[in-house]
């Protein structure tokens, strides 16, 4: 028995070491055995690098309040404090696909005008006068409004109140770099000329109607109607819980939609909102899309993974792709959500599971 265990080690290591001699010979001309490599390519199952994560506004605004004193929104053309998800220091990442963070524009402000590659999205936390330009057009961001900056569109942001205002960034940044089609450029002025009135894109494309002639694909995939204001989609999302019972996975959810075509908003990010009235438990499900929550309003719970975090308002929460979620409402709560959901669709990557 020992002698034939000897002789297997032995034959093993000789083996071990006649392979790895193949290796080294393979690794300068940048060739490499796929046997080693192919069940961590091709794991039954995804699993997320990115890390359950609560940024709560609490702890964060004093921070990013004090960013206000140390530079003008024009010196660093966009004062954004990153939210960055402890598996990836120093990527910029909130999910492997999504990138966050925390914008601060003071009153008199002004972000100045660039455009790129990258697809934005705002989603407005506190104050009053701010307002982005979008095609020529202001829109003056509300709390809980859902605004939209299309993929190489000129934006440029101000503050025309008297007080600090904030918003959630989301960008594709990290998808586009993955792509390695990055391009991105200044305006020739720090703010554009106008040339609509306020009102114009949501009087167009956001009233159950659509103009005659006008394709509404101003920018591409993505959406004419560059601010949902929150008021119709938190009157949409009680109306809705009152005439049906939640589900019992996603409670009442209401999807942003491109009222050109019913589909996503974006041509790379998803985003929806959903509504848990207080006292509900949702029952857990889990996506390939990894999430990036905001809390519009409301206090509870939220499951991700092996975290419970409690949540608050404008609090900001990271649900890796694939691990298994649920909510508890203890006040009524409607939940921001962002994820790279749309562009797996049209891969055909995206599953859901529901427990
Ligand atoms: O507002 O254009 O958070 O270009 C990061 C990059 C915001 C913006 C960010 C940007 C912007």
């Amino acid at each position: 028995m020992t002698q034939t265990a000897h002789a297997t080690n032995h034959s093993d290591d000789a083996t071990r070491a006649k392979r790895q001699d193949f290796y080294d010979r393979l690794a300068p001309k940048n060739l490499a055995p796929l046997w080693e490599v192919l069940k961590g390519l091709m794991p039954p199952e995804p699993t997320s690098k990115a890390v359950p994560h609560q940024w709560r506004y609490e702890e964060v605004r004093p921070l990013l309040m004090e960013s206000g004193d140390l530079l003008t929104a024009e010196e660093a053309e966009r004062r954004v404090l990153v939210l960055e998800n402890p598996a990836f220091p120093g990527e910029s990442r909130a999910t492997a696909t999504i990138y966050a963070g925390l914008q601060l524009i003071m009153p008199g402000e002004t972000a100045p005008a660039h455009r790129h590659t990258p697809s934005a999205l705002r989603f407005m936390l506190e104050g009053e006068g701010a307002f982005t330009a979008v095609g020529g057009e202001r829109t003056t961001m509300r709390a809980g409004d859902f605004v939209i900056t299309p993929n190489w569109a000129f934006h440029d942001h101000g503050n025309e109140g008297s007080g600090p205002c904030a918003w959630l960034d989301g960008l594709d940044i990290p998808m586009v770099r993955f792509f390695e089609t990055v391009f991105s450029e200044g305006y020739n002025d720090k703010s554009q000329s106008l040339t609509r009135p306020e009102g114009d894109a949501l009087a167009r494309f956001g009233s159950r109607m659509l103009p005659l002639d006008d394709s509404g694909r101003r920018y591409g995939q993505t959406t004419p109607i560059f601010n949902y204001p929150y008021e119709r989609t938190r009157e949409a999302l009680v109306a809705a819980a009152k005439g049906e019972a939640p589900d019992p996975h996603l409670a009442t959810t209401l999807r942003y939609a491109n009222p050109v075509d019913g589909g996503w908003t974006m041509p790379t990010m998803s985003a929806w909102m959903t509504h848990v009235e207080k006292g509900f438990e949702t029952k857990r499900m889990r996506s390939t899309d990894g999430i990036v929550l905001c809390v519009a309003e409301g206090r509870g719970q939220i499951t991700t993974g092996d975290k419970t975090f409690s949540y608050a308002p404008r609090d900001v929460i990271v649900l890796p792709a694939w691990a298994w979620r649920s909510f508890k409402a203890e006040e009524d709560s409607f939940l921001f959500c962002i994820s790279d959901r749309v562009a797996q669709e049209k891969l055909g990557f995206f599953r859901e599971e529901r427990g």
